[in-house]
């Protein structure tokens, strides 16, 4: 029904291989047909095999047997690359993962012994053995970080040309695995085999593998001592954690380049820090993004979405974002609207936003084919459809009906693609929710290993663009609206993704369940997106199929407080999930803790920036926390968020307490201010009506009153709450306008407190840098937990005399103008 169009003049650019004229063809060698063939190699394995020699060209490295070459490429004082060229031709260099920072390398030492070559820095030495090609990475104490079992290998791929590229190492003794993005087990990947190719898993359950995402970085840590791999390969990915072989690790993909980076530690958060240099990290979010969303399959028609606002404003439940899935289009048409149910979706959205919320509304790629369809005409007009490998277009079935996809590896393709949004930008929606990116099709699962990318020029099927298609969707989504809402942040969330995503998107689980079991692996997904670069994750709090009770929600909704993306969604066939639908008892809860939210957004917002410029992890597993103790790596159930909250959300049915152990140092329960000494473990009283939570001594939390939306209005003073420690501790608070890219013009203020306590005194320092002044004038001090009666407390050397103390002279208030710079307090 749609003929295929003539090919356009750039796919028919090929490149004419070098050929010799007719007769001087080389035939020696070619088998008859008929003949048997007794001659022709068969297809095995291949390995490297002794090097011959080492050729330095800056930094980088060549190392050859005399057919194949690998490359050591020194990239940061930490990182170090390997690329292997099976027949000494390496692929041309292009990555959708690595972010263009400028990395440092203080020296680099190459020597030769006559075992092997080494390539150091001045952290980590790589060795290359000279007699069968093995790699090693070696620290500077002499200790093997990671050791090639097996020289690298490779096979022809004999259907489609390439090869199947294989790394395999040794197993050290005593070593776990951490890491690659969203799979649904517990944190430690010992004794897995994973892959990553994008699925749309419906409902999926613990172990299901893959899932949506595909992000090939893992860590190992053994001896106390951690590293990482990130083999950035888009081709299907395979992991073996000594699952197959007890003393083995091996990873290995369907084609393209072994290709892996090296990423020193020792510490596991510096793993994580580098990884996130390497490939980047979120762009600060606006700042609503980080108030409650609340979502569903689908609210319909408009009337069902005020109500649903103003539920929230009647009942006093903070709430910043609706979201509007599928059925707000006409006949699932991305960029229509069902005029039937939306008559006039700007008036209606420029409502909602009076009231302070903000419409998030979904997309997915695929375009119903319809000759009546602008999107579709312009993207048929333009070749910008992917085609299947015999010209065809690649048609399949999804929401809309029959579809074609847009080539998102296309730049010509990104970029119309980004201005699609433009009447939706203009009808007030400030973020895009994209979906079904995998890219899922309705039968077929995705697409056909045949259908072919643009690659950004380097072509290839499906194969290689598989894991990325859904990365380049929101890239050029995000990139579309950050155009169209000039100097204002866009905010996205996408389903698939990979290495690299977080530059683009925010993301969430996916279609998850609604039990107990589905409760603690969103806890422990959360934490492991978090270590893989993606920390802006949520899961769909309450369960997307199933029927939660309303125990379960409410515990989903206090675990959720401490997802950095926090959302409430649910399938259509469900029944509704709005925090009042459980009942009073619940309901007073959930509101609680949604307010809860709301007052910590100033320390979110920081946690965020921690990111987002130093590549800190938001959640913080213990086993990165204090990855000397080996015990934290099973510990998946409690976690830090940022450096100062401790959190350990219920995660079983009917339990009002639980066992949670403590990393070193003090912990105020958030609650009532009991301390508790860290390095054990304390069993704390949990009824529905609260949730494990502490604070590190020393800290620094700001407060915002409770809003019904983020900003809902400016704060005269901003509460500080801190936590004496009788020892220093360092705390951070960023703040700027929260909604435009002045950031990156130094336009925030990033405040630096430093407490210090001992028997008699307590001092708070603060260090202010950037150009950006907040509103308010003063702070509202809030000291927990003083060991001494406060006999008086300077300001900048000058004595101020109204403090209020309460509760049992346990906390003591004051107020000080913002720009101070100490505070001292000193007992009696
Ligand atoms: O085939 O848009 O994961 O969040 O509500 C289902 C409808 C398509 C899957 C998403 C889910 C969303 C749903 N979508």
């Amino acid at each position: 029904m749609h003929p295929d169009e003539p090919r356009k003049q750039e796919e028919l650019t090929t490149i004419e291989p070098e050929t010799p004229s007719g007769d001087a063809i080389e035939t020696t060698g070619l088998q008859h047909v008929d003949v048997p063939p007794n001659t022709l190699i068969p297809i095995t394995k291949q390995y490297l095999k002794e090097v011959e020699q080492m050729i330095p060209k800056g930094n980088r490295f060549y190392f050859s047997d005399g057919r194949s070459e690998v490359e050591v490429k020194i990239v940061s004082d930490e990182i170090i690359r390997i690329r292997m060229a099976p027949n000494g031709d390496f692929l041309d260099e292009f990555s959708y993962a690595i972010d263009d920072q400028k990395l440092h390398i203080t020296r680099i030492d190459a020597i030769t012994t006559p075992e092997y070559f080494s390539v150091a820095t001045n952290t980590v030495a790589c060795r290359i053995y000279k007699k069968d090609f093995r790699i090693a990475f070696v620290d500077r104490h002499e200790v093997v970080m990671n050791e090639d079992a097996s020289p690298m290998h490779w096979e022809e791929h004999a259907e489609f040309g390439g090869y199947y590229v294989y790394a395999s190492k040794k197993y050290q003794d005593y070593e776990h695995f951490f890491g690659l993005g969203d799979k649904p087990m517990n944190l430690d990947l010992l004794g897995k085999r994973l892959q990553t190719w994008g699925t749309d898993a419906y409902s999926f359950e613990r172990e299901t593998d893959p899932l949506y995402k595909n992000i090939p970085f893992y860590i190992g840590i053994h001896h106390g001592l951690s590293y990482g791999i990130f083999f950035d390969n888009t081709f299907r990915t395979q992991f073996d954690f000594a699952s197959q072989v007890h003393d083995h690790v091996s990873f290995w993909s369907d084609g393209g380049e072994m290709q892996y980076y090296y990423i020193h530690g020792p510490h596991m958060m510096d793993v994580v820090k580098r990884y996130g240099e390497l490939t980047g990290s979120h762009p600060m979010p606006p700042k609503w993004a980080l108030g409650f969303q609340m979502s569903r399959w689908g609210y319909f028609p408009e009337s069902k979405v005020k109500e649903i606002a103003a539920t929230f404003r009647e009942k006093k439940i903070p709430c910043d974002v609706i979201h509007f899935d599928i059925d707000y289009m006409d006949g699932y048409r991305c960029f229509t609207w069902n005029k039937k149910y939306f008559p006039n979706p700007k008036k209606l959205i420029a409502d909602l936003l009076q009231k302070g919320f903000k419409v998030v509304a979904i997309i997915d790629p695929g375009i119903k084919v319809d000759d009546n369809y602008w999107v579709f005409k312009e993207g048929s007009a333009n070749g910008y459809f992917c085609r299947r490998s015999d010209d065809y277009f690649m048609e399949g079935n999804v929401w809309p009906g029959r579809c074609q996809f847009p080539d998102f590896t296309n730049p010509k393709v990104r970029e119309w693609w980004g201005g699609l949004f433009k009447e939706l930008v203009e009808q007030g929606i400030p973020g895009i929710w994209c979906d079904m990116n995998e890219p899922a099709v309705f039968g077929l699962g995705t697409f056909p290993l045949d259908v072919r990318h643009n690659y950004d020029g380097y072509r290839g099927s499906h194969r290689k663009a598989h894991n990325v298609y859904g990365m380049q969707m929101v890239r050029s989504t995000y990139e579309g609206l950050k155009k169209l809402m000039k100097n204002k942040r866009p905010f996205t969330i996408t389903r698939s993704g990979y290495a690299g995503m977080q530059r683009y998107s925010s993301t969430w689980t996916g279609d998850n369940k609604a039990t107990w079991d589905h409760l603690r692996l969103a806890v422990q997904m959360l934490q492991r997106l978090s270590m893989s670069g993606v920390s802006f994750a949520g899961s769909d709090i309450g369960g997307f199929t199933g029927e939660p009770d309303g125990e379960l929600y409410t515990r989903w909704i206090q675990a959720g407080v401490f997802s950095p993306f926090m959302r409430v969604h649910s399938a259509g066939d469900t029944r509704e999930r709005e925090p009042w639908t459980f009942g009073e008892r619940c309901e007073k809860i959930v509101r609680s803790f949604i307010e809860l939210r709301y007052k910590l957004i100033p320390y979110i917002y920081s946690v965020f920036w921690e990111n987002s410029r130093y590549h800190f992890p938001m959640l913080r597993s213990l086993a990165m926390v204090e990855q000397e103790n080996t015990a934290n790596y099973a510990r998946d159930d409690v976690f830090t968020f940022g450096d100062k909250l401790l959190v350990a959300p219920v995660l079983d049915q009917g339990v009002t307490s639980r066992e949670i152990y403590f990393p070193k140092g003090l912990w105020y329960n958030f609650w009532n201010f009991t301390v508790y000494e860290g390095n054990q473990t304390h069993n704390i009283e949990a009824p529905l009506e609260s949730m494990p939570l502490f604070v590190k001594a020393g800290a620094v939390v700001p407060e915002y009153p409770v809003m019904q939306f983020v900003d809902e209005h400016v704060p005269d003073e901003l509460l500080l709450n801190i936590y004496y420690a009788p020892y220093h501790v360092n705390s951070f608070l960023f703040e700027d306008n929260g909604d435009t890219f002045g950031y990156e013009q130094e336009i925030y203020s990033e405040k630096k407190f430093e407490t210090q306590g001992n028997e008699k005194s307590f001092v708070i320092r603060q260090f202010t840098e950037g150009m950006f002044t907040p509103r308010y004038e003063s702070y509202r001090i809030k000291i927990y937990g003083l060991p001494f009666l406060v006999a008086r407390i300077f300001v900048d050397g000058k004595e101020i005399k109204t403090i209020k103390t309460v509760k049992g002279k346990k906390i003591i208030l004051f107020d000080v103008v913002k720009g101070f710079e100490s505070i001292e307090i000193v007992g009696a």
